[in-house]
């Protein structure tokens, strides 16, 4: 039986872990671990589905990193499945459905879709889905503006006969061909002369860039979309699966619900949707990570009440504290093989270690990644500094139908509330510092993780996992771990005050 008072929960702040001996070289520290049973990352950091924190430009940003976003929802379903294609065609090497335009189209609409997709040249096909031609930004720069309405893309493009690859060109062959002509793109066609693919030098060279960019078989970025369990939420889900989608991510405060549990169940068993990773969430306890084990998900997200924008455990006097609920969960994920994805509550990189340890595979962030250029929303400049926006999800602004329509009520098991009055909101608004690209979060938060596996000796995460061991502190301890008699007079890029 449950005793009630017996069982204490632990989060970050009341845990260290012990050093270990460590004969590693740096340079041995290997981050890949399991989001998911069939994908590893090889930086276990996923960015949280909240519209203040991951569309697709936060999703490219993160996969190109080496970890993985997930697109928030609280936007219609064709908008979302509209977020996966671009990720999914953001490439690090051949772009295999490369975004096109016919012959006919007009100069306007040529500039129009260049800026859509943010690319700058597209291939030019016949009705027949034959290459025709192609045409790029510079081909406009000699028609002025006035003329663009009436001259269409086969006034200014360049017509074949032009250098091609055969699909499936080996990268050696295709950058010996880039070279010798000096292209900047050079099309794929298969024997019919129809378009199968795209080389870009630029995403060539992004590919070396990105040495860890979480990549499909294709050579295509991942991406993760949020969904819920409510009204639309098979249509949505099957809409992301048709676009691309990797991995979707049940999105909810309490996945402990029998209709979510049987959405995770129908997903997985489907023949339409059982090839595309699942992840269940959110729960806090071992019966809850077990309903998810049994239902098939190949993902456990673990968090109730942690986030730093989060009220439910105050509105409700429900929640688990964190490094508790992980451990918790993983006590029925781990021998079944799924791994956990501990969510919310991190403030610094030390907790993505302790995280690990306490049993997850995988962190998702909301708050570290929400004042990066690449989330949503513009900067704020209050008293000389810059911040930006982030909201709960559970918050007024996120569920309310004031300016746009909420799609994301039922996450808080509201969706049948029609009027504003009527939500009972679990999440506040605010701002966070403005923190520069992601990447240079990305590098602090990795570069802590890989100091963590070195002071305890872990070569691998499951190293880590098997290795770390805690020792409980005090809130004495706590003042003690951050800096103390000091007036700090300049912040470092991975510890600021207030
Ligand atoms: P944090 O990283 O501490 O900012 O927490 C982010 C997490 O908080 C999200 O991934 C989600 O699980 C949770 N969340 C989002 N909105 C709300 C809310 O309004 N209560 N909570």
């Amino acid at each position: 039986a449950h005793d009630p008072f017996g069982f204490l929960g632990l989060t970050y702040d009341d845990v260290l872990l012990l050093p270990g001996y460590s004969d590693l070289a740096p340079s041995d520290i290997d981050t890949t671990s399991r989001l998911t049973r069939e994908i590893s990352l090889k930086v276990p950091l996923v960015s949280a589905a909240m519209d203040t924190v991951t569309e697709a430009r936060m999703a490219i940003a993160m996969a190109r990193q080496g970890g993985l976003g997930v697109l928030h929802r609280n936007l219609s379903i064709a908008d979302q499945a509209y977020q996966v294609d671009l990720v999914k065609r953001t490439q690090t090497g051949i772009i295999s459905n490369p975004v096109t335009i016919g012959p006919d189209a007009t100069l306007e609409q040529l500039d129009q879709r260049a800026g859509e997709y943010r690319v700058s040249g597209f291939p030019v096909l016949d009705v027949s889905g034959k290459l025709v031609g192609i045409v790029t930004n510079r081909d406009l720069r000699f028609t002025p503006v006035a003329e663009w309405a009436s001259t269409t893309v086969a006034d200014v493009m360049t017509p074949q006969p032009l250098i091609t690859g055969h699909a499936g060109i080996s990268r050696e062959d295709a950058t010996a061909l880039l070279r010798k002509h000096k292209l900047e793109r050079l099309p794929l066609v298969d024997d019919e002369g129809h378009l199968a693919g795209l080389i870009t030098v630029k995403d060539f060279v992004k590919s070396e860039q990105f040495p860890n960019a979480s990549k499909d078989s294709q050579g295509r970025l991942l991406v993760g979309a949020a969904i819920g369990y409510f009204g639309d939420a098979w249509e949505r889900a099957t809409t992301l699966v048709d676009a691309g989608v990797d991995v979707l991510v049940a999105d909810t405060a309490h996945g402990n619900v029998r209709m979510l549990i049987e959405m995770v169940h129908k997903l997985k068993t489907d023949p339409a949707t059982r090839h595309v990773q699942v992840i269940g969430g959110n729960v806090a306890t071992k019966e809850g990570a077990q309903a998810f084990v049994d239902a098939g998900a190949d993902g456990i997200k673990v968090g109730v009440g942690p986030g730093s924008i989060c009220t439910t455990r105050v509105v409700t006097g429900v929640g688990v504290p964190q490094i508790t609920a992980v451990y918790e969960a993983s006590r029925a994920a781990r021998p079944a093989g799924v791994p956990v994805i501990a969510d919310g509550g991190m403030r610094h990189s030390g907790e993505i270690g302790k995280a690990i340890v306490a049993g997850a595979e995988a962190v998702m962030l909301g708050s570290m990644l929400a004042g990066t250029e690449e989330s949503p929303g513009d900067t704020i400049l209050i008293n000389g500094k810059q911040f930006k926006a982030y909201r709960g999800m559970g918050s007024m602004g996120a569920m309310s139908s004031r300016g746009k329509k909420s799609y994301s009520k039922d996450r808080y098991f509201q969706a049948e509330v029609t009027s504003d009055d009527m939500i009972v909101p679990e999440g506040v608004e605010g701002q966070v510092p403005y923190k520069g690209t992601l990447s240079t979060v990305a590098h602090q938060l990795v570069g802590g993780l890989h100091q963590t596996m070195f002071y305890v000796g872990a070569r691998t995460v499951p190293e880590l996992q098997e290795q770390g061991r805690f020792v409980r502190i005090t809130s004495a301890s706590l003042a003690e771990s951050h800096p103390h008699d000091i007036k700090m007079t300049v912040e470092a890029p991975n510890y600021t005050v207030g």
